[in-house]
């Protein structure tokens, strides 16, 4: 008895050891193990040497064994038909292609803020970016938005909670002009920034409009800045973003912290001005406000407006990029499905 279970140890040894691979390894094993003439036949013979008394526990230690050596022939088989080797590990096939690593896109604000971002940088614009979450002063009071400017309300603005003995209101910025407002107060001048970030509105989410969303601020501060200055450096924007072919035209408006102020519309780069649904059949399209910066603004940074002019604009990211990509609902970009974010390169 005790013979027959060391034959069995070192045969189940053996049948774990055996290393043939393919269809032809596995037959020889067959005929080697389960054949007519195989060892688990022959070890099965041994039951008419074992004595009465132990023929039960021989037995099931037999059938143990044939139900071993069978699974083992199973798993052979399978490992043939897969193409693999012995114990089932995969035999790589050192001809194929490797796996693509799969790339990832960029962002449609991303391209969009860029190719905004860039064209400011030639002309000598360095980018400064502020935090989002502010305080009153820095979004509104600078801005020469008083105590009770409608902008302020609580039905616009998300303001923070930040405790009973929070000694200034918080909030969640409107614009980005808080970072040029921090750009004026370390006093060096000139000051030549673009300033783009994510900046919160109180508004219902619909197809067009989102609670937050992204904008491009620009502030250029120096002796003897112009109007004139400012025309130009929009006109040749508008030339690198919309191509040679649009016509500009400025229109009155009124922000509190320019004085005077503007809004820039472009001929519609939809129909060329014919009149379609983006421009409603006006002609043109609304793409940023601008002004030159209301002296109060200066003097509550410590510049001196009697020294110092300077002009500033401000534009929206989704739109430009809806308008260039096609894209009909505001919500798409901060739901973040592949499917719809991995259509966008960095191709203009
Ligand atoms: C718009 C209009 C504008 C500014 C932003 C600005 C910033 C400072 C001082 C003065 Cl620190 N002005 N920014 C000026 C005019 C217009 O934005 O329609 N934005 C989407």
């Amino acid at each position: 008895m005790q013979d027959l279970i060391q034959k069995l140890e070192a045969y189940k040894q053996e049948i774990t050891n055996f290393s043939g691979t393919g269809e032809q390894a596995a037959e020889a094993f067959r005929i080697q193990w389960l054949g007519t003439k195989g060892r688990v036949k022959e070890v099965m013979g041994e039951m008419k040497h074992v004595p009465v008394e132990q023929k039960k526990e021989a037995g099931q230690l037999l059938n143990e064994f044939k139900l071993f050596t069978e699974a083992r022939y199973a798993q052979l088989k399978e490992a043939a038909a897969a193409g693999a080797g012995a114990g089932g590990h995969a035999v790589p096939d050192l001809t194929l292609p490797g796996d693509a690593i799969p790339l990832g896109s960029r962002h449609p604000i991303s391209l969009m803020r860029h190719k905004i971002i860039s064209i400011f940088q030639r002309l000598g614009f360095a980018v400064a970016e502020g935090p989002e979450i502010e305080d009153d002063w820095h979004n509104f009071t600078a801005l020469n938005m008083p105590e009770h400017h409608p902008a302020r309300d609580m039905q616009d603005t998300f303001y923070v909670d930040a405790g009973e003995n929070a000694a200034v209101d918080w909030l969640l910025r409107t614009h980005t002009s808080n970072t040029q407002i921090r750009e004026m107060e370390k006093g060096k001048l000139p000051i030549r920034v673009i300033c783009p970030g994510r900046v919160y509105r109180n508004e219902t989410i619909s197809a067009r409009s989102h609670c937050f969303f992204h904008q491009v601020e620009g502030l250029y501060i120096d002796e003897n800045v112009s109007f004139a200055d400012l025309k130009q450096t929009l006109y040749f924007f508008v030339r690198e973003m919309y191509g040679k072919d649009v016509r500009v035209r400025f229109r009155p408006s009124y922000f509190p912290f320019t004085e005077p102020s503007a809004e820039m519309d472009v001929s519609c780069f939809i129909c060329g001005g014919k009149g379609c649904n983006i421009c409603k059949k006006t002609g043109w399209v609304e793409i940023l406000g601008c002004g030159m910066v209301h002296p109060n603004v200066l003097q509550n940074c410590g510049i001196d407006p009697e020294k110092y002019t300077g002009f500033a604009f401000g534009m929206g990211v989704e739109r430009p990029a809806m308008l260039k990509y096609g894209i009909n609902d505001i919500r798409l970009f901060s739901e973040n499905d592949v499917r719809f974010l991995k259509q966008f390169t960095a191709a203009t």
